[in-house]
Parts: structure tokens; sequence; C-alpha cells
């Protein structure tokens, strides 16, 4: 049976027997409320579960694929909110895709951006589920759809950010005795500056000089903090500073990074690829921060890797506590980059007191594994799913 394919293509002398028809049927979305083990704390909000938006993309083919938008404390982290981001995909991106070949992503990206501005997360979860339903029509993973893997696992950083050193240092060493974790980032700027450095004395203290941490501050200090604070984090031999300002004072960004002999990680001050080529310009940091939620979809991403790799800077494959879909979705793009400097931080299926898929991604030897099959390697759990989706 060949591929019918849309007006928005070239005709083909023959059609290619692809298998089956790839026209988008439906998209889906369900806001799901998905307890963590424990309270996890920012400068600018506090959890005790994750917001996610599940999407499900039906194709005419009968295929179903999905995809997952993340939020963190509602709109905080970012903009978008659970509700937000279904009523842009419920009300703007599903009418725009309908009909659609699934197969024309830039094309299906095209009129995401048209349909609506920003919405980054959305755009993002949709386009997952677009590759993965794909991947399934056509017996493969998603890797192979964005340029084939370089890599089929990737070093995995943990995040400590209860606040309480103690319990933190608990935590780290369990992750240490599992050989889940090897290296810790550590959430700042909700106490005060000075409870700050004393609570990383205390890890730092208790883990050794052999442990790597890094610093996310999400842009709690002024730029007259991290004067004062950036020599005690050199003497902590932290490996790197997180967005220490706020996103939008580059040029402070610019003058701390260029006092100390830490480099920074570009976090929430580049979304857009012109906002990374801006913030790289302006030489706020030597390291960038990929995010589904930022780039806007899994294309989108690659090429921010190209910008801030043509800029020197180094990749780090960010996250926003993504359940095993989400994060299969950022495995899939980042086991495809040529150059990866920090690995991710990919612990969002850890720390949720349940998954949303079958099999959860697998963490061994200090690393997470990509996970194999066609699409993104995972399938729901509906029973979970039924458990955590809001009753609208
Ligand atoms: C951020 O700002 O990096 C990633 C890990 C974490 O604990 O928070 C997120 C967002
Ligand atoms: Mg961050």
């Amino acid at each position: 049976m060949s591929i019918n394919v849309t007006e928005n293509i070239p005709p083909r002398a023959a059609p290619i027997e692809l298998g089956r028809d790839t026209r988008i049927r439906s998209i889906v979305a369900t806001i799901i409320e998905a307890p963590t083990v424990r309270r996890h704390k920012l400068s600018n909000t506090e959890i005790a579960h994750q917001g996610f938006v599940l999407v499900r993309v039906q194709l005419e083919n009968g295929v179903t694929g999905i995809g997952e938008a993340s939020t963190l404390g509602g709109p905080r982290w970012a903009e978008e909110s659970v509700e937000s981001i279904w009523a842009a995909i419920a009300n703007y991106l599903e009418p725009a895709l309908v009909g659609q070949n699934a197969m024309l992503f830039e094309a299906n990206a095209v009129r995401m951006a048209k349909a609506a501005t920003r919405n980054f997360a959305a755009k993002a979860a949709v386009e997952s589920a677009l590759f993965d339903a794909v991947g399934h029509t056509l017996g493969l993973p998603v890797s192979a759809l964005l340029g084939g893997q370089v890599r089929d696992r990737m070093g995995v950083i943990w995040a400590l950010a209860s606040g309480d050193a103690g319990q933190e240092l608990e935590e780290a060493r369990e992750k240490l005795r599992l050989r889940h974790h090897k290296d810790f980032k550590i959430k700042l700027g909700f106490n005060s500056p000075e409870a700050d450095i004393v609570r990383l004395q205390h890890l730092r203290a208790g883990l050794g000089d052999d442990v790597k941490l890094i610093v996310d501050v999400n842009q709690a200090w002024t730029e007259a903090l991290c004067i004062r604070l950036f020599p005690a984090l050199e003497e902590l031999n932290v490996a790197l500073i997180e967005q220490p300002v706020q996103a939008s004072q580059r040029e402070a960004m610019a003058r701390v990074a260029a006092r100390t002999r830490i480099p920074l990680l570009i976090d929430e001050a580049a979304f857009t690829n012109s906002e990374l080529a801006s913030v790289a310009t302006q030489a706020c940091g030597s390291v960038y921060s990929l995010k589904l939620v930022k780039s806007g979809g899994l294309l989108e991403l690659k090429r921010a890797a190209g910008i801030a790799q043509s800029f020197g800077i180094e990749l780090y494959g960010g996250c926003l506590l993504e359940s095993s879909i989400g994060a299969a979705a950022h495995m899939a793009v980042f086991s495809t980059l040529p150059r990866l400097e920090w690995g991710s931080e990919h612990f969002g299926p850890r720390i949720l007191v349940e998954d949303l898929v079958a099999a959860p991604l697998v963490f061994e030897e200090f690393e997470i594994r990509v996970p194999a099959g066609p699409g993104l390697g995972v399938t729901l759990d509906e029973d979970k799913v039924r458990m955590m989706a809001r009753k609208m």
C-alpha cells in the first residue's frame, strides 16, 4: 500500500512503499500531575509534583505517537503552565496540523510557528509525538530520523534541591552507591547566599574532592553577589555555575563570566536560537544547556547545538524534570550530537514516585541509556496515566 501524500510535497515518479498513510488524524493533550519523591526547590519555585502535558498524536494509519511537555512549579521556570500548554495544543496546534503529513517535520514546525508564538514546550511535545509516530510507522528509532546515533548512553547528573545539606549528602551517597550518579547539581538561591555557601562546604566535605559539583542559581544573584561569592565557589572547586543572574541581564552575565575561572552555563538566558546567538556574541558563558522546552522542537534543538558550537560554546544536555517520555525525546536528539561535552541531567524519571511508561529509562554505571526500539523507544503505562491524569 503506498503512502498518501498531501498536496504540499512534489509528486514522486512512483509512490515510495514506506508503508501507510501518515497524515495526522488527531492530537490529544492530557494534563498529568506526577508526585515527586521529595520536595524540589529552585530559587523561584518549589514543587512536590511534576506538571506534565502528555500528547498523543494518532495518524491515519492508526499509529499513535507520544510526547511530553514539562513545566516546573506552574508558569514559574518559564511562562508556560500545564493549562496554557493544553490550551495551545487543543485550540491552535492541533487545528494547524490535522490532515498534514506527519513526516513533513519542517513544514509542520512552520505551521506550528504560524499558529502560536513561542509556546515552546507545547510545540516540542507535539513534534516529539510526530517523530514517535513516524518512527513506529517506519520501524526506525527517532535518532535515525535525526542523523543517526553517535552514542547510545551518556553521563547523567543528579540534582540536589531539598535545601537540607544533611539530607542531600545522604541522597548523593545513595546515588553513588547505586552507581547511578557521580556528578551533582546543587540548586542555590532559595536560601541566603551565606547559607548557600555553608551548604556547599558541607556537601564538598562530605562527598570528597573527586565528585563533580555544579551549581544552578536560577537567576537569583546580582552581579555584586557574584563578585562576592564566586571566589568561594572557586575554593570549593565548583565545575560550572549555571545562570547566576537574571536572564535579561546579559551584560552583567558577561562581566561576571570574565571575572571567574569557573565556566558559566547559560540556561534561561537563551531559549530561541537568535537569543542563543546574542548571548554567545556577548560572551555570557562557555556552556549552553540544550532543552526542548527552550528550542520548541527536536530539529531546532539540533540547530541550537550547531550555533553554540560555532561560537566555541560547549554543550550540556539539559532537562525540566521530564518523565521517561520527555527524557526519551531528549535522548533521541542528544544521541545524535557529535559533541555533548557535559552529558545530560535527565534524572527526572527517578525523582517521580511513578513514571509514565511501562519500562522506565535505564540508569547504570553512572550513565543513562538511550532507549532502543522504534520511535522514542518508550511505551505508555495507561494505568499510571489514568491514575495521574488531572480530572478535567
Ligand atoms: C534548570 O533550571 O536547570 C533542571 C534540573 C533542575 O533541578 O531544575 C531544572 C531546570
Ligand atoms: Mg538551570
